[in-house]
């Protein structure tokens, strides 16, 4: 396949749930989310490759260069935040699908006989903005989250997964590939490839993540009549701790901890009603475990002090917690590799972003790349990657495709194997 036809492909797929300002809003298992899907399937059909749905959504499209063997498994997510940007998992899926067919294509014409079966994949809900938590279908896969417990999981609206999938027809019945190894591509959602005028991202390790649930209780009343030593208002609480949240960072070094709170409910969200009930996601970051942990104890603290003072029932509990993932060294040192023989200019680095590769690293080798991001930007309508990098990256992607169908993880396939950094 020619690179101007994966760029036709990459700027029709973006076209699927576009927005006014150049982004995508194609959140899980949307009509949107269903029409990109139906292409994935449509892009395969037309190869001759076996389409396949799990049982929490999660395609795969099966290439055979090995009767009987395991698979290495490339992808990543078309679904995305809302107003999101059109390259965050998308690019990683559609690339993975042209790589595959050039490697399917060089061992037909080569005559070589891979070690592994290809398959290609759109993970479900990697994003987590409808669902909750994040990473969701490769979580699933990888045995590290519970099927049933996923497919009752609501969105803000009240419609569970199971629902949602079932409504847009990926609700499978299959089981997925065996896996023997996994290689996704993505934009890195940092500066640090601009920075330094560089093409291509080994990623070797991610930081530990995690999320704190927060429920806050307090008393409906009349913003107008109700005495102010009166109101139990958990809007005016939450509003705190959203504050409370961001300054916890100030206790560390600059850039050591990221966090914010990016969702916020109220009930029952009038101008005239002091809030009864708020409920808000802070999601907290570090390379440091030991730095989340001391974070979330302060905030622990300060919320209960928050909660005795203000009389109000607040509730935080931990949630998604996603240690530092270590990419195996064979992985990271064959994309430099490639990246070198390729003339293409590379480093090694850590994502501060979750990945599906993070999930499935638990389970299989997996080698993670990164492509630039125009100022760092993602999770936004303004979310850039130049055609150029994203065609680099095609060409970086296909040879280790083809190298891990081939065996060049072969050595750390075996259970138990697992590099650590
Ligand atoms: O959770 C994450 O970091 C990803 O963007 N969903
Ligand atoms: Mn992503
Ligand atoms: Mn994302």
């Amino acid at each position: 396949m020619s690179p101007q036809t994966f760029l036709e492909d990459f700027h029709h797929v973006a076209n699927i749930g576009s927005t006014p300002h150049h982004g995508v809003d194609r959140q899980a298992a949307t009509p949107d989310d269903q029409r990109a899907r139906d292409w994935f399937t449509a892009f395969a059909k037309e190869r001759g490759w076996t389409i396949r749905v799990d049982g929490i959504g999660n395609l795969f499209a099966l290439i055979t260069l090995r009767p009987g063997a395991p698979f290495i498994i490339v992808g990543s997510h078309l679904d995305s935040q809302p107003l999101g940007g059109r390259f965050d998992g998308a690019y990683g899926v559609i690339a993975a699908l042209h790589a595959a067919e050039r490697v399917e294509r060089r061992a037909r014409e080569t005559g070589e006989r891979p070690e592994f079966n290809l398959a290609v994949v759109d993970w479900f809900n990697e994003e987590g903005g409808r669902f909750a938590p994040s990473i969701m279908g490769s979580s699933v896969f990888a045995g590290i989250k519970d099927r049933e417990e996923m497919l009752a999981v609501r969105d803000l609206a009240g419609t569970r997964v199971a629902e949602a999938l079932d409504s847009i027809g990926y609700l499978g019945p299959d089981e997925g590939p065996e896996a023997a190894g996994y290689a996704e591509i993505h934009i890195e959602q940092g500066r640090i490839l601009e920075r330094e005028s560089l093409t291509i991202g080994a990623v070797d390790s991610s930081w530990y993540t995690q999320k704190l649930d927060i429920e806050v209780n307090g008393e409906q009343s009349h913003t107008g009549a109700t005495a102010m030593a009166d109101r139990r208002d958990a809007l005016l609480a939450a509003a705190k701790i959203i504050s409370m949240v961001h300054d916890v960072t100030l206790g560390f070094p600059a850039e050591e901890l990221v966090s914010s709170v990016g969702q916020l409910t109220v009930e029952p969200n009038s101008p005239i009603v002091v809030a009864r009930h708020a409920h808000l996601v802070a999601d907290l970051r570090s390379n440091s475990r030991e730095i989340v942990h001391q974070a979330r104890d302060t905030l622990r603290r300060q919320i209960a002090e928050l909660a005795e003072a203000a009389r109000l029932d607040i509730s935080v509990r931990d949630f998604d917690i996603r240690e530092n993932q270590y990419y195996p060294e064979s992985g990271v040192e064959l994309t430099l590799d490639i990246a070198t023989e390729l003339g293409i200019g590379a480093r090694r680095m850590q994502t501060m972003a979750g990945h599906d590769s993070v999930a499935m690293n638990r389970i299989v080798p997996s080698v993670m790349i990164f492509i630039p991001s125009e100022g760092g930007v993602s999770h936004c309508e303004r979310e850039f990657t130049s055609d150029a990098d994203m065609l680099a990256g095609l060409e970086v992607l296909s040879e280790v495709v083809h190298r891990l169908v081939h065996g060049a993880l072969a050595p750390s396939l075996l259970p138990g194997a697992q590099g650590r950094a």
